[in-house]
């Protein structure tokens, strides 16, 4: 050995370290689902250390996802991982002596950071009578983990495990509910445990009483600009689901309405009728009930069953809100006068009128 100048000291070192430095990782931050599967982006450090008296890291290498090598010359490295699926990595670590450590391969970093999709929620008949089975269907797609389970709920009360049917379609069965309308929500669980549990997809269902007179609907409308007061501008999607049937020399109809016009914010639900007037294939009603919770709202909904005679083929829905100073809420005909008919046809669904035979029951009429 000659110790006559700096670089050769080094050069006689590293003659001396034979030894390959030691690399390893750990998970630093991200959450983890179910299954292994992280439902958050991945952050991972990587360290390497050298032998002891051996020349120290020099470097740290790391592929990610078969893409190009990333050299960090440092003995530790940290790197987020941010793409769904399934994730590999590889790394080594490099001393200053030239020595490699073997690569590590780290298969299977699982990331799933999307909520399942859940669409075509239905029910089956709808409306459907006090004594029929109800099938409730969904379809429910998750392209990373897949969907795992999918669950429905009657008003959100409790959440029943829907049976699958088929590669993306779920199904479950209802005996029988009592006279009213319901709103059949629907989520999924994704196989990483994602849920969309917080916005469930829900559908109206209106079940009526075939022995009474009654008006149902169920379906949605496109809503029009200038529909809800409050902001013109808004248009889209209404759903909407009644039931209000009536019996002979009974004056105050019983039932129940909802309507939903999701880009307004506003979820109206009736808490009592007043009169219903059903003529030939015009159906109108008059109640009060609670905006987004709250008391003190006015309301009048008008309906065409067009498969009644002089229906003119075309199921129609209008729907008028008002508070309690009389200023419209909502109106999606504004500006017509109440005696109008409806003009608004239904986007889906339907729109049914039933009178029972004279003598069994039969429309009041104010
Ligand atoms: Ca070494
Ligand atoms: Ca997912």
């Amino acid at each position: 050995m000659v110790f006559c100048a700096p670089s050769i000291y080094i050069t006689v070192i590293d003659t001396f370290d034979t030894t390959p430095p030691i690399s390893s990782h750990s998970i630093t931050s991200g959450i983890l689902g179910s299954n292994n599967w992280h439902i958050t982006d991945v952050d991972i450090e990587i360290t390497a250390t050298d032998n002891d008296g051996g020349s120290g890291v020099k470097e740290i290498h790391y592929i990610l996802n078969n893409e190009v090598a990333v050299v960090t010359e440092a003995p530790s490295v940290s790197l987020t991982i941010t793409t769904e699926g399934l994730n590999s990595l590889v790394y080594w670590a490099i001393d200053f002596a030239g020595n490699t450590d073997y690569p590590k391969n780290i298969l299977g970093i699982k990331i799933d950071k999307t909520v399942p999709e859940v669409t075509n929620v239905t029910a089956s008949p709808n409306p459907a009578a006090v004594d029929e089975e109800i099938t409730i269907s969904a379809s429910a797609t998750d392209l990373t983990s897949g969907a795992a389970s999918v669950w429905y709920s009657i008003d959100g009360v409790s959440w029943s495990r829907m049976a699958r049917i088929g590669t993306d379609n779920y199904s479950a069965t209802i005996p029988s509910l009592s006279v009213g309308v319901y709103d059949i929500q629907v989520y999924a669980r994704d196989v990483a445990g994602n849920t969309s549990e917080l916005e469930p997809v829900s559908t109206l269902l209106a079940v009526y009483d075939r022995d009474a007179g009654f008006v149902t609907g169920v379906g949605w409308i496109d809503s029009p600009t200038g529909a809800y007061t409050a902001d013109p501008g808004l248009a889209g999607r209404a759903n909407f689901g009644f039931v209000s049937r009536y019996v002979r020399n009974v004056i105050v109809p019983t039932g129940n309405t909802q309507f939903v016009f999701q880009a307004g914010g506003l979820n109206f639900n009736s808490t009592s009728y007043e009169w219903l007037v059903i003529a030939g294939a015009r159906a109108q009603y008059k109640g009060v009930g609670r905006l987004n919770g709250a008391d003190g709202y006015g309301f009048m909904l008008t309906a065409i069953d067009g498969s009644v005679d002089g229906g003119g083929e075309v199921d129609r829905f209008r729907i008028k809100i008002w508070d309690a100073e009389g200023s419209i809420v909502y109106d999606n005909q504004i500006g017509a006068s109440d005696s109008a008919d409806p003009a608004t046809a239904l986007g889906g669904g339907s729109i049914m009128i039933h009178t029972p035979p004279a003598g069994t029951g039969g429309g009041n009429k104010k």
